[in-house]
């Protein structure tokens, strides 16, 4: 292989755009105020750290590419009138980067997941070691693409300590402290402030939707389990949410259009939100579910789309509870399972007062896994 792989055959310009051949058949073109506010010289980024050291406002509005052309490593060379700034690109860096030959990247949108449903995990469930993932950043950059893409994972062999939740996060990322504490104790309690706290069982949810921005991501760490019943229930609340717009693009579109409130009280608390079931993003995608029937506040809707509302509604309710998307376990003392509260629904089966059930959980959130997952996953490429 040549030191500089030449993959750009041609550069020209037409316009406002710089034109690239490359070498595949592909043609690139590139609006010349993207390519100025994208310039990676030491003059436009901090060399350092990669920061941008000048604001849109900066560039010219009358910016133009005068020439363009390759210097003897192949790079290419852009200046820009009427500030006579030269730019100059590596090659890779244009393919990598150029708008037109790299999709939209958005690690939350369904088009980056493995969507599933009861039989998806016929090998088994996504059951991880807790001592590897302590040891090996190789298994704990595993677990991390297991929440990316299926949404959870059960770490087994977690020791039954109080308090262990914590050493979990911090494994893999920050705290979320809420007003139920930097962990909460879910078991049965008298005059319990939310219903999780009962031996009810409770409908396929996600936590905290009333929370604004809400808690990514859950932690429940199994230390006592001895009842009848208490079983755990996953529903992938991303697949439940694309069954509904096969079935009806029309409940779906009311959903995601439909913003509800949400409300948490308790004598010392008060907490509110006003957010979609269904959220999209800028291409449609379905980047976040909420759901959680015990904690919707008074519904104040156009009186012309109460009904639309609620036929969508109870055809999303129908759905999530459908035994065909769900699958059922029972965690076992010392397993601990993690869910990202965005996408992955749960709900648990009533259990005996016989026996005890015993379960620390906490809070934490998918930037830092996500960016814990990036680092390992670039680290791994390097060697
Ligand atoms: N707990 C367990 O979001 C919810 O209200 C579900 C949350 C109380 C922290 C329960
Ligand atoms: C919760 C919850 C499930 C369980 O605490 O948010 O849903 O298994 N608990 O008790
Ligand atoms: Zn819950």
């Amino acid at each position: 292989m040549s030191k500089h792989k030449e993959f750009i055959t041609k550069l020209s310009t037409i316009g406002d755009e710089l034109v690239i051949e490359w070498d595949d058949g592909k043609k690139s073109r590139i609006f010349s105020h993207w390519l100025r506010d994208h310039c990676q010289m030491p003059t436009s980024v901090n060399a350092n750290n990669g920061q941008r050291l000048f604001s849109v406002v900066d560039i010219p509005e009358e910016t133009y590419i005068d020439q363009v052309y390759k210097d003897e490593k192949c790079n290419v060379c852009v200046v820009f009138q009427p500030e006579n700034h030269l730019s100059v690109f590596s090659q890779e860096w244009l393919r990598k980067n150029c708008y037109d030959q790299n999709l939209q990247f958005d690690d939350r949108s369904e088009k980056q997941k493995h969507l599933w449903q009861k039989y998806s995990f016929e090998d088994g469930l996504p059951f991880v070691n807790y001592e590897d993932i302590c040891k090996d950043d190789n298994i704990k950059l595993d677990a991390l693409r297991m929440v990316r893409d299926v949404g959870f994972f059960i770490l087994e062999n977690v020791p039954i300590i109080e308090g262990q939740v914590l050493n979990v996060i911090s494994e893999l990322g920050y705290t979320r402290e809420t007003n139920y504490g930097t962990l909460f104790e879910v078991r049965t309690e008298i005059n319990p402030n939310n219903l999780a706290y009962t031996n009810m069982g409770l409908g396929s949810h996600t936590d905290n939707p009333y929370r604004d921005p809400v808690p990514t991501v859950q932690l429940l760490h199994c230390l006592e389990s001895s009842t009848e019943g208490g079983d755990s229930v996953l529903v992938d609340g991303f697949k439940a949410a694309t069954v509904l717009r096969q079935e009806s693009e029309e409940d779906f579109d009311t959903l995601t259009r439909s913003w509800v409130n949400y409300r948490f009280t308790d004598p010392s608390t008060d907490l509110r939100s006003r957010v979609p079931m269904i959220e999209l993003n800028d291409n449609n995608e379905i980047v976040k579910v909420r759901y959680n029937n015990r904690s919707i506040d008074t519904i104040h809707l156009p009186d012309n789309k109460v009904r639309s509302f609620y036929k969508a509604y109870r055809h999303w309710s129908e759905i999530i509870e459908r035994d065909s998307l769900k699958i059922i376990f029972k965690l076992s003392e010392g397993d601990l399972m993690l869910i990202d509260n965005t996408r992955i629904m749960h709900a648990r089966t009533a259990f005996s007062k016989e026996g005890k059930r015993h379960l620390q959980g906490a809070y934490t959130d998918l930037d830092g896994l996500y960016s814990l997952l990036n680092v390992l996953e670039a680290r791994q490429q390097n060697g």
